[in-house]
């Protein structure tokens, strides 16, 4: 029944963007990139597979050092808050990471360094003097986001030196129209320094070969790259006039640091580095990152597609001995009851307060059935309520209850055995077992929506087959009857168990317990085949989704 991976990929290596270290991090965040990456990494394992799943805080940038100066910190200040703080909700909304690294690592400096000084030694890079804005004020070059301006393709007046917020483009200092230091309001004037460039251009061709050999990306990402195509990659510098990052190994260069967005990706690598010398094994990263049967995937949101699916694999290509990405199934955007989730404009529901409030599972399947897979979706705190109650409730916790009811009621707590099949018996295994296949290609392919909605037909069938073989007139008629129709119901509870583990995991592990069956049988393999053997002892069932009040969600909204 199983899809053999396209090219007997033997490994795989999951990344989700790292995230900046310069706030707390927000829903939007974990519907973008955290949630779908942890979803594919769960359900990998249930098929046994060798995957890690790396993720991290991203630590240097000009977004870092702003952030610094607002709270009147040290960036190590900030980040130490941050960091801690956004892991912490992370593994509190049940992210399964192998390593939840940071940029600020010795190991990672190390390993930023070496990758530039490998391409400064192929003489790769060019260095070039280029006019940047200098804020006399503060004595220094403002560079990306320590300026604002008015963007010359939108006229949007609050854009950044490296984006624009309001139409997506990438933009740098000069670009911007009447540009003001984000600081302290000051006026720059245009001063020389002296940059290295990673000729991006160059790698167009084979860029644009290595994206045609991949037909099953998404259209977003591949329209995204097609667009960056058409205009003509333009090279880039990789270096920064700023204080805060990992220094450029060149003498001479070393007053300056690497730019955030060439150090942040490598971060990947250094931290399946750490996570390797966590193992004792400090050469294991390697099995991973130099291996050809490796299946690198990057999940991500839509404003981070040009960095994964462009400048990241250049950079690789130029530096030679790492994987490539095979996928980079990048999201849209998740927006707040209509309006952007965005730190900027305040509409904002923080990880850490979220995880405080309501069940992590019921987050979670709320973002994942909305997830913005293909365009943008909006979180409603209404329809987090229905989801838990008319879903995870009123679905699937009435049917593991009202199973472990009568399990306990008239099987003394125990399963009982399954006698002879009737049509109808047959039919919910058939269903089950089709079911599975489909999601099985869902999570595959990257459509954690279609999985959630499948998942959650089976038990809207599974309700159905309950009422329809009325265990409750069976108990009284013909007991064997209603021993085989509770005995196919905790079967059913079992393959549930796997099926919803990727989406909810801490309710299955519950539901797991409820059965009194170990880690061994939350296996993809065993969902569909009726393992539970008839005699074997339940556990006391317990509530899994708590109704969430209409007084409650007054509150959160
Ligand atoms: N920190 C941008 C972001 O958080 C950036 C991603 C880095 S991934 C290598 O959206
Ligand atoms: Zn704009």
């Amino acid at each position: 029944m199983f899809f053999i991976m396209e090219k007997n990929y033997k490994k795989i290596l999951v990344t989700s963007a790292l995230t900046y270290a310069n706030g707390y991090t927000h829903l939007g965040h974990i519907a973008g990139s955290l949630l779908p990456a942890d979803i594919y990494v769960r359900f990998q394992r249930l098929l046994g597979r060798d995957v890690l799943y790396i993720c991290g805080s991203d630590e240097h940038g000009t977004a870092i050092e702003m952030s610094a100066i607002k709270e009147n910190i040290t960036p190590k200040e900030i980040i130490d808050k941050y960091h801690k703080s956004n892991k912490k909700a992370y593994y509190d909304l049940g992210m399964s990471f192998d390593i939840y690294s940071r940029t600020s690592t010795d190991v990672h400096r190390a390993t930023s360094q070496d990758f530039f000084m490998n391409l400064y030694n192929k003489d790769l890079l060019y260095t070039k003097t280029e006019k940047q804005l200098y804020s006399e004020k503060e004595k220094r070059f403002l560079a990306d986001r320590f300026v604002i301006g008015t963007c010359p393709v939108c006229g949007f007046e609050e854009a950044t030196g490296d984006e624009c917020e309001n139409c997506g483009s990438s933009l740098t200092p000069l670009e911007l129209k009447n540009p003001r230091s984000k600081i302290t309001g000051d006026t720059p004037v245009v001063k020389e320094s002296n940059h290295f460039y990673f000729p991006l251009s160059k790698y167009q061709q084979s860029l644009e070969t290595w994206q045609g050999t991949k037909n099953n990306w998404k259209p977003n990402v591949i329209n995204y790259c097609a667009g960056w195509f058409k205009k003509g990659l333009q090279d880039r510098a990789i270096t920064r006039d700023l204080d805060w990052g990992v220094p450029v190994p060149v003498e001479g260069y070393d007053e300056k640091v690497l730019y955030v967005w060439f150090d942040a990706p490598i971060g990947y690598i250094s931290a399946t580095k750490e996570l390797f010398i966590e193992r004792n094994n400090p050469d294991g990263w390697k099995d991973y990152w130099y291996n050809g049967e490796t299946k690198l995937v990057h999940f991500l949101g839509k404003d981070n597609i040009i960095f994964h699916a462009i400048f990241f694999p250049a950079m690789l290509m130029a530096h030679g001995d790492f994987v490539l990405a095979d996928n980079v199934p990048a999201n849209e955007f998740m927006n707040l009851e209509g309006s952007k989730l965005s730190k900027r404009r305040g509409n904002i529901i923080y990880v850490k307060d979220a995880v405080e409030k309501i069940n992590p599972d019921t987050i979670r399947y709320t973002i994942a059935s909305n997830m913005p897979e293909n365009r943008d979706t909006d979180f409603y705190w209404s329809d987090l309520q229905a989801k838990n109650n008319n879903e995870l409730g009123a679905i699937l916790g009435n049917f593991i209850n009202r199973t472990f009811v009568f399990a306990n009621k008239y099987f003394d707590g125990t399963i009982p055995p399954q006698n002879e099949l009737q049509d109808i018996d047959t039919n919910i295994k058939l269903r089950l077992n089709s079911g599975l296949e489909k999601i099985e290609a869902d999570y595959e392919n990257y459509k954690f929506k279609d999985a959630v909605t499948d998942s959650m037909n089976i038990v809207r069938d599974a309700n159905k087959y309950f009422n329809d073989t009325e265990p409750w007139k069976a108990v009284k008629e013909n007991k064997e009857r209603c021993e085989t129709i509770i005995n196919i119901c905790l079967q059913l509870v079992h393959s549930f168990a796997v099926i919803f583990h990727p989406v909810l995991p801490f309710s299955t592990e519950k539901i797991l317990h409820m059965l009194n069956k170990g880690k061994e049988d939350l296996s993809w393999d065993k969902a569909g085949d009726f393992v539970l053997k008839p005699g074997h002892r339940l556990n006391q069932p317990e509530i899994l989704f708590n109704k969430i009040e209409d007084s409650e969600i007054e509150k959160l909204s």
